[in-house]
C-alpha cells in the first residue's frame, strides 16, 4: 500500500483529505503535516500528524524518510485574496513550497500532488466553457503561483521522471475547516450565517459567475487522478474539472426557496470583484472526462441539502 504525506494537513482541502486517504489507504499509511502546532494537537486525535513547515527543507525530507513516503500531497498555500494583500509572502510560501516538494520528490522518488485552481487564468482567458489548453495570464499572484506550479510540474515530469499531477480546483465548498482567504469563500460562509443570523453581506458581486464544487467531489478527483494509468495522461498539470457553476444572487435565490427568511445584501471588495470577474465563468473539463473518467456526482441541490444540515448543526453545537 501507499504511504502518502499530506502537507498542509490544516486548512480546508486537507482536513477532508486526510480522512479521505485515511479510508483509502488504511490510518497507518496516512501522514498529516501541519505548521501550526494547535492546530497539529487536533489532528493527532485522528490520524498520525507532523508539525512541519514545507518551506524547512531539511525537516521535510527527514519527514519523507521517517514515515518511508510514496505520494506527497502539498496543500500549502495563501489564497487569492489574502495573497493580493501581500504578494511577496504568497509567492514565497507558494512557490517555496512547491520548488520543496518537487525537488525532494526527484531526490527521495515521490509522486506529487499539487492543486491548481480556476485562479491559474485571467482576464483575457475564454470565460465560458473554458479550454482545457488555452490562454493563461492571471491578474493575480495567487494565479501567478499557481501557472509557475502547472509549468514546473510538467518541467519536473519532463525533465527528471517526478509523478506530478494535479487539477485546476473551482472554488471548494465544505464544511470541515473554513476557507481563509479566498474569493470563493462566500459561497461557504453564506451556509454558516444563514443559520446564525439569518442574513449574509456577500464581498463578491451579484453576477459573479464562477465554478463551484462540493468538497466530496473534489477528495475523489484528487484521488482518482492519483491513481490514474499513466499511459493514458496526454495532460498532468493541470487538469480542469467542474461540477457547478452560479452567481452569488443564484445562490441566495435558491437558498430563500429553502429558507424563506433568509435576507442579504452586498459590500462589494474591489480586490474580491476584479478576482472575481477575472476568473471562468465555466470550464470545459472534457480532457479529465477522456483521460482519467472524471465525474462528478454533487449537483448545487445536493449540495445545498448536504451542507444546510452539516452547517445547521454546527452553529447549533456552537463550533461557528
Ligand atoms: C480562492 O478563492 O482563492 C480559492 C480558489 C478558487 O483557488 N478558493
Amino acid at each position: 500500500m501507499k504511504r502518502i504525506l499530506v502537507v498542509g494537513a490544516g486548512g480546508q482541502i486537507g482536513t477532508e483529505l486526510v480522512t479521505h486517504l485515511q479510508k483509502n489507504y488504511g490510518e497507518d499509511n496516512v501522514v498529516a503535516a501541519e505548521v501550526r502546532p494547535d492546530v497539529v494537537k487536533k489532528i493527532a486525535e485522528h490520524a498520525q500528524a507532523v508539525e512541519l513547515d514545507a518551506l524547512d527543507f531539511q525537516k521535510y525530507g527527514e519527514t519523507i524518510k521517517k514515515y518511508k513516503i510514496d505520494a506527497v500531497y502539498n496543500l500549502v498555500a495563501l489564497l487569492s485574496a489574502k495573497g493580493e494583500l501581500n504578494p511577496d509572502l504568497a509567492w514565497k510560501i507558494n512557490i517555496g513550497a512547491l520548488l520543496n516538494s518537487l525537488n525532494l520528490a526527484r531526490e527521495l522518488h515521490c509522486a506529487v500532488f499539487t492543486p491548481s485552481s480556476i485562479g491559474a487564468f485571467g482576464y483575457n482567458t475564454p470565460h465560458y466553457k473554458t479550454p482545457q489548453d488555452t490562454i493563461m495570464r492571471p491578474d493575480t499572484i495567487y494565479g501567478v503561483c499557481k501557472v509557475t506550479g502547472e509549468l514546473l510540474g510538467d518541467y519536473y515530469f519532463k525533465r527528471f521522471g517526478v509523478d506530478a499531477r494535479s487539477v485546476r480546483f473551482p472554488g471548494l465548498i465544505s464544511n470541515g475547516a473554513l476557507p481563509g482567504g479566498g474569493t470563493t469563500d462566500y459561497a461557504v460562509e453564506v451556509f454558516y450565517e444563514i443559520w446564525k443570523h439569518g442574513k449574509y453581506t456577500c464581498a463578491v458581486p451579484r453576477d459573479a459567475y464562477m465554478d463551484m464544487m462540493y468538497m466530496p467531489d473534489a477528495l475523489t478527483a484528487t484521488t482518482q487522478l492519483m491513481e490514474a494509468d499513466p499511459s493514458r495522461l496526454k495532460h498532468r498539470n493541470s487538469f480542469n474539472i467542474a461540477s457547478m457553476s452560479f452567481t452569488p444572487e443564484q445562490l441566495f435565490n435558491e437558498l430563500k426557496k429553502r429558507i424563506p427568511t433568509f435576507t442579504w445584501d452586498y459590500k462589494v471588495d474591489p480586490i474580491k470583484a476584479d478576482i472575481a470577474n477575472s476568473w471562468p465563468d465555466i470550464m470545459d473539463d472534457s480532457c479529465a472526462r477522456a483521460e482519467w473518467d472524471w465525474t462528478p456526482k454533487w449537483g448545487l441541490q445536493e449540495m445545498m441539502t448536504d451542507m444546510l444540515a452539516a452547517c445547521r448543526e454546527k452553529v447549533e453545537n456552537g463550533e461557528y
